[in-house]
């Protein structure tokens, strides 16, 4: 059965546009596609993903995404990429047009506009003011594993939107797209432009994604993780679960309280699974059977 699943609240946007286009017979990854790049285009979330959401640390918007097709594994990337609106669809052109993974900063805008994707304002006046009330340029450097590490996050700044498609042929395809943490440092990348922490998609054993604090995502080389659970033979579930037990034996490790975090996966059949960090609270869309319902992933408790 068609199933597609996404990221957050906002998933939802996502779920339904992707559900629509997997229902009239499109590939996994075209479906996954339109829905990432629905919820880029909504810009009345001003914590949502793409234009219109919360900047870096100097108060510019940097956009990261990545696209994967479990066919083929075929992939494409963008880091950094600023006054483009579309960024998983430029990854998508990277992935089919370059001999490249990733792209970042200006080389990634450069290939968008040889591409012919315009250059655009991205900045609205609601981000832009909260940016000023806030002022994190003023705040002083974040200190490693401290909580001002990054912006901490809540259910008011997600801003990641990653989607798994399961489509009528029982191919798999992903997508992930983000402005990344809000009021990250000027040039940090985290997990979602990454294939392999944000993303990754195989036919062969499975697709998962992630969301939440992507420095804890990378360490664990997060989303492959997921996969070669799967393919080891963990239901979706079980191998989002034991990602949040990595992540957090991962800061066990480390003495620091566990980030953040959350997965989320379908195997090749397109059962999903997902879970999340304590107070991750993680909610994601499922779409299948015509229509779009929210879920509550389930919470990984730290490791003791
Ligand atoms: C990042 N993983 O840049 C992203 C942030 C995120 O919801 O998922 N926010 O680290």
């Amino acid at each position: 059965m068609p199933t597609i699943i996404a990221t957050w609240p906002f998933g939802r946007l996502a779920a339904e546009t992707g559900l629509a286009r997997l229902a009239r017979g499109d590939a996994a990854l075209d479906a996954a596609l339109a829905g990432a790049q629905a919820v880029e285009d909504d810009t009345t979330s001003r914590t949502s993903v793409g234009f219109g959401s919360l900047p870096d640390r100097i108060g510019r918007l940097t956009l990261d995404a990545c696209v994967m097709d479990g066919r083929t594994l075929s992939c494409g990337a963008v880091a950094g990429l600023e006054h483009v609106r579309h960024p998983a669809a430029v990854a998508r052109r990277v992935m089919e047009k370059t001999p490249h993974v990733l792209l970042v900063g200006e080389g990634a805008k450069w290939f968008a506009l040889q591409e012919g994707f315009p250059l655009e304002y991205p900045y609205t006046v609601a981000a832009m003011r909260e940016w000023e009330e806030k002022n994190p340029a003023r705040r002083p450097p974040p200190k490693k594993d401290g909580p001002a590490q990054m912006a901490d996050i809540d259910e008011h700044n997600h801003d990641t939107v990653t989607v798994l498609a399961h489509d009528q042929k029982g191919n798999l395809g992903g997508v992930c797209t983000t402005s990344g943490l809000a009021y990250k440092l000027p040039g940090r990348v985290g997990d979602s432009p990454i294939i392999g922490a944000g993303l990754y998609v195989d036919d062969q054993a499975g697709a998962a994604g992630a969301t939440g604090v992507g420095e804890e995502i990378i360490r664990i080389g997060g989303s492959l993780f997921v996969v070669e659970q799967m393919r080891a033979g963990k239901t979706p579930q079980e191998a989002c679960e034991l990602a949040c037990r990595r992540v957090n034996a991962a800061a066990a490790r480390r003495g620091v309280h566990p980030a953040q975090v959350a997965f989320l996966a379908l195997d090749p059949r397109g059962n999903p699974g997902a879970a999340c960090t304590q107070r991750a609270n993680f909610v994601y869309a499922i779409g299948r059977d015509g229509r779009v319902e929210m879920v509550r992933a389930r919470e990984v408790p730290p490791t003791a």
